[in-house]
């Protein structure tokens, strides 16, 4: 009986042979299994897709000797990490090239990007790293890509204003949408503790100074307000200013300064949380065990008068100062 494989079912067979990791692996491997259609065709099929399965669980619990290096997995450094998607070409080396000190390749020819290159942007008083990445087309990605963006806090969608947005659009979110690495809200995937997949997702238009505007609008009316977007050439210093402070935006976290009790704030080192964070929250980043003793807070900053008294569960605010007391 024929098997009637279906186009997701490939997607997700494509997804397991790209991924270079044990954990990417098992998560292509149930998607598979998740998509297959189910019926006497595919009867061997779905039993030889579990028995592979079991064994990549088994290998993932058991402590291998001979470690490779993953390019594509980068370490992560700063108050979060930011991974570029893109077509070849399409500005994503220029853009980590302006905002930080990486030494990056920016190239009039595509593919010039060959692995992920780190580098870190100075935002006021944080860091946040800021990943290039090669490109990605509808017939190449790179083996083990996929691992950059599951490991990254925001997504950022650079799309050329000059090529076909539509087709860069498609390529793209495809990409994303078939690894599981968009966000959907109504039915959130998880790995098997429970960890979310999908990712944070910010569309930059690159090529602003010589495009067309109808390009930035066509690429509006395709994220259907799905995503935020902005438009810049990345060679103007006041755009990539802006850029800056939209990714800090983007990434929904708060700075926080401690202060000790009876002394002075230091204003140089503040703790990022993510937003929507609370005192208990601050009180357990400093100090895990400390935190059950937490009592109370005085703050300073916005919605509170200064030094106010504020119980564990009150819901802190960029840049305020806290002074924490344990009983
Ligand atoms: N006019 C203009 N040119 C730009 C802009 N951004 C990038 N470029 C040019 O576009 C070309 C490609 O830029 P890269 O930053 O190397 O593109 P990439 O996405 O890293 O390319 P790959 O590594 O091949 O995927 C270079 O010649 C850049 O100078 C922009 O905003 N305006
Ligand atoms: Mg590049």
């Amino acid at each position: 009986m024929p098997a009637n494989l279906t186009p997701e079912y490939f997607k997700a067979e494509q997804w397991y042979r790209e991924a270079s990791t044990n954990d990417e692996k098992i998560l292509a491997m149930e998607r598979m299994l998740a998509v297959i259609p189910k019926h006497k065709g595919t009867d061997h099929m779905r039993a030889d897709l579990r028995r592979k399965l079991s064994k990549l669980k088994e290998a993932g619990t058991q402590k291998s000797a001979a470690r490779h290096v993953d390019v594509f997995h980068v370490k992560r450094s700063g108050a979060g990490q930011i991974s570029l998607i893109g077509a070849p070409n399409s500005g994503k080396s220029s853009i980590v090239g302006a905002l930080t000190n990486a030494k990056v390749n920016i190239a009039d020819f595509p593919f010039a990007t060959g692995a992920p290159v780190p580098g870190m942007m100075k935002y006021e008083d944080i860091q946040i790293q800021l990943v290039d990445t090669p490109p990605i087309t509808a017939d190449f990605v790179s083996p083990g890509q996929v691992g950059t963006y599951r490991n990254c806090d925001l997504i950022v969608l650079v799309i050329d204003l000059l090529q076909d947005v539509e087709e860069q659009m498609s390529v793209l979110m495809d990409f994303l949408e078939s690894r599981r690495l968009l966000i959907d809200r109504d039915n959130p995937a998880t790995d098997d503790s429970g960890n979310l997949l999908g990712r944070k997702v910010f569309c930059v238009c690159t090529k602003s100074d010589i495009a067309e505007n109808s390009a930035f609008e066509k690429v509006q009316e395709l994220l259907k307000g799905r995503f935020d977007c902005i438009k810049v050439c990345t060679r103007s210093a006041d755009d990539i200013d802006r850029l800056g402070k939209r990714l800090f935006e983007k990434l929904e976290i708060i700075r926080v300064y401690s202060k000790p009790p009876g002394k002075k704030v230091d204003m140089k080192d503040p703790f990022t949380l993510p937003v929507g964070s609370t005192v208990l929250d601050l009180a357990r980043a400093i100090h895990k065990e400390l935190a059950d003793k937490l009592r109370n807070a005085r703050i300073w900053g916005m919605g509170v008068y200064d030094g106010q008294n504020c119980q564990q569960t009150h819901i802190l605010n960029d840049k305020d100062v806290v002074e924490l007391h344990f009983g």
